[in-house]
């Protein structure tokens, strides 16, 4: 290379991008645990994939699958490709009520999870003592008493004539 007057000019390197560029998304594969009521905690495991390297979890929690608030975010050091988060997650100063939680996932290049899972949580501080539904019947001398949640218990009582 040289210009007009003959001087060679410097050769000048094109940086070469030897890294392909990661533009695929993670994917999360799992939140757990299974939906259900909870009062005090919930143990939340997030499982991913990416093709490079989950960086960060956050779980969120909603009301209304529509504003979601992050619970935690976590980050992974070693950016795996399967990756899991876990987190023991405090309701104990939620009202009562149904919540969605979800997980996001970001890899290295900032690609985040496109399709987010939701898990429906019953958060339920009230201790379970009492029934509902109760229904008693007398049927020829045998009362029972049945109701809605939990174990039936039978109470058999000799009618008096
Ligand atoms: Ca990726």
């Amino acid at each position: 290379m040289s210009d007009i007057y003959g001087n060679k000019g410097e050769y000048s390197h094109e940086i070469e991008v030897s890294t392909l560029e990661d533009t695929n998304p993670p994917v999360i594969t799992s939140v757990e645990p299974e939906a259900g009521r909870y009062a005090n905690n919930i143990r939340l495991l997030g499982r991913a994939t990416d093709d490079v390297g989950v960086k960060t979890f956050v779980f969120q929690i909603s009301q209304d699958k529509i504003n979601w608030s992050d619970i935690q975010n976590i980050d992974l050091t070693d950016e795996p490709k399967n990756a899991r988060a876990s987190y023991n997650f405090d309701i104990s100063s939620y009202d009562d009520g149904i919540y969605y939680i979800r997980s996001k996932a970001y890899d290295a290049a900032g690609n985040v999870s496109s399709i987010k899972p939701y898990v429906e949580y019953y958060i339920d501080h009230t201790p379970p003592n009492t029934p509902t539904g109760v229904r008693v019947t007398n049927a020829q001398g045998n009362i029972t008493i049945e109701w809605d949640q939990g174990e039936e218990i039978e109470i058999f009582l000799k009618s008096v004539d």
